[in-house]
């Protein structure tokens, strides 16, 4: 009997095949789109440089988890969206708040605890939000994100706005039980939420493969009847076009999906990661061979749709706003001390 029971399990029913969905083929992007593209991943990676910069030079306090090598995903699904569109996301979120237009200067301000940052100050590096622009956080409980995403959603569906809600989450995330309940009642009520499954292969120092039973993300629904595609989370383009496929199946009244984003963090988990459950020669093959910003350009050269000159004065103009933010995050004064007393339930 335990044998029979141990027998390889049917392919899943309720996975994309079943719905009809697969992974589109990546987007044909126009000459504009491909440099907005370049121009957006560009501001996110320079933009945590600096901040890498700054938190070396002791400006910067706390924790402080970098994005760099995964700017495709947020750049892509951000061009999915519509005005009103949501996003809310864990503690590595520098890229979510950039790529939903938060002021570069109000991000790194409230990363050197500032008076002009996002949250005065007071919320760092993991907590900062924009009512405004429809970002929703900066979470640093592993997961707890996905319910808040699904009441977004909800919020949504009671509204009648058919607005989308895109709720990020890590491989580690995907682990944690509220993230299935949450799934249970997305599918039940049909919400319109994206789960964006943001696979960058490691949660702190685990790997997927010693973490995780299901190692395809994208199958994480399969028992609440949620579809889930594969997405390679390093091409914008095909980013872009599976963002596209999602907030479609949203709006039409479809319910939830996953995308698993395929994506690499180069960067160590936070700022003190020894990084010794990976070689060297891993990240920079991915470097070498899957960089985000790296395949844009060189389609745009290719193409002929820049030149070299011309994407250097991208890289200026981007480095100026990212030099703006830290000068003005260094020298704004710091929150008065009465503000301890503001903005908390006593
Ligand atoms: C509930 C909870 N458990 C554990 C932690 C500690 N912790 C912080 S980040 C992290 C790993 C999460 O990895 P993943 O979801 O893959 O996100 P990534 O860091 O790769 O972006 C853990 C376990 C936490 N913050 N919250
Ligand atoms: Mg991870």
């Amino acid at each position: 009997m335990a044998t029979a029971a141990r027998k390889a399990p049917a392919k899943s029913r309720s996975d994309s095949k079943s719905s009809g969905l697969s992974a589109p083929k990546p987007a044909d992007f126009t000459k504009d789109e491909e440099l907005a593209a370049y121009r957006h991943m560009l501001l996110i990676r320079r933009f945590e440089e600096k901040a890498g910069q700054l938190y070396g030079m002791g400006f910067i306090g706390g924790f402080c988890h970098l994005y760099i090598g995964q700017e495709a995903v947020v750049t892509g699904m951000k061009m999915a969206l519509v005005d009103g569109d949501q996003m809310i996301t864990a503690y590595r979120d520098h890229g979510h708040m950039l790529a939903m237009e938060l002021s570069p200067r109000g991000v790194m301000a409230e990363l050197t605890g500032r008076r002009g940052g996002l949250s005065r100050g007071k919320g760092g590096s993991m907590h900062m939000f924009s009512k405004e622009k429809h970002f929703y956080g900066g979470h640093g409980i592993v997961g707890a994100q996905v319910s808040l995403g699904t009441g977004l959603a909800f919020a949504n569906r009671y509204r009648g706005n058919n607005n989308v809600s895109l709720t990020y989450f890590g491989d580690g995330a995907a682990n944690q039980g509220q993230v299935y309940e949450s799934f249970n009642m997305a599918s039940l009520w049909k919400l319109p939420v994206i789960y964006i499954i943001e696979n960058n292969r490691y949660a702190m120092g685990t790997s997927v493969s010693r973490s995780s039973a299901e190692t395809d993300f994208s199958h994480r629904g399969a028992s609440f009847k949620i579809p889930g595609i594969q997405v390679d989370g390093m091409d914008v383009r095909a980013v872009k076009a599976a963002g596209d496929l999602a907030t479609e199946w949203c709006r039409a009244g479809n319910g939830p999906l996953i995308l698993e984003m395929q994506t690499y963090r180069y960067r160590g988990h936070s700022m003190s990661d020894p990084a010794k459950y990976r070689s060297k020669e891993e990240v920079q093959k991915m470097r070498s061979e899957h960089d985000p910003i790296e395949q844009v350009k060189a389609r745009l050269l290719d193409k002929k749709w820049a030149t070299e000159d011309e994407l250097k004065t991208v890289d200026k103009e981007v480095r100026d706003i990212v030099a703006d933010a830290a000068e003005f995050a260094q020298n704004d004064a710091e929150p008065d001390p009465s503000e301890l007393w503001t903005d908390i339930v006593l």
